[in-house]
């Protein structure tokens, strides 16, 4: 019993540091609408684990639908400066999003998930 308890204190202290070690944040801010035909500014902002922005980095952003296949719509990020990023989605339906934003920062990767909902103004 106390070799299964150390067992499971070890492992907590690698789950504990594998988080610490690598806790980015990623702030994801979407229209709440779009127009078919245009382009939908996709904007995120990250902050390293000391919470300054991440400056330089190569940032690309990837939409899915939930429960649908529309084929990947990706997008390639502009640095706006302050640890902004910011791309031009060409959404085509009202649903439930995913984004995958992939951030490489110097070499040191981190790969974050949001969610967003976003409805059609051609809907009316
Ligand atoms: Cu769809």
């Amino acid at each position: 019993m106390k070799k299964f308890t150390g067992f499971i204190m070890s492992l907590l202290l690698i789950l504990m540091v594998g988080c610490s070690s690598n806790n980015f944040e990623i702030k994801l801010s979407t229209p709440k609408s779009f127009t078919s035909g245009q382009s939908t500014p996709i904007q995120v902002k990250i902050l390293d684990p000391d919470g300054k922005p991440v400056k330089g980095a190569k940032v690309s952003t990837k939409l899915d639908m939930q429960g649908m296949s529309h084929g990947d719509i990706s997008i390639n990020m502009q640095e706006k400066g302050n640890g902004v990023y910011v791309g031009q989605a060409n959404i085509e339906m009202e649903g439930d999003y995913i984004a995958t934003i992939k951030v490489d920062d110097n070499g040191e990767k981190w790969l974050g998930e949001k969610r967003f909902s976003i409805v059609s103004n051609n809907s009316q």
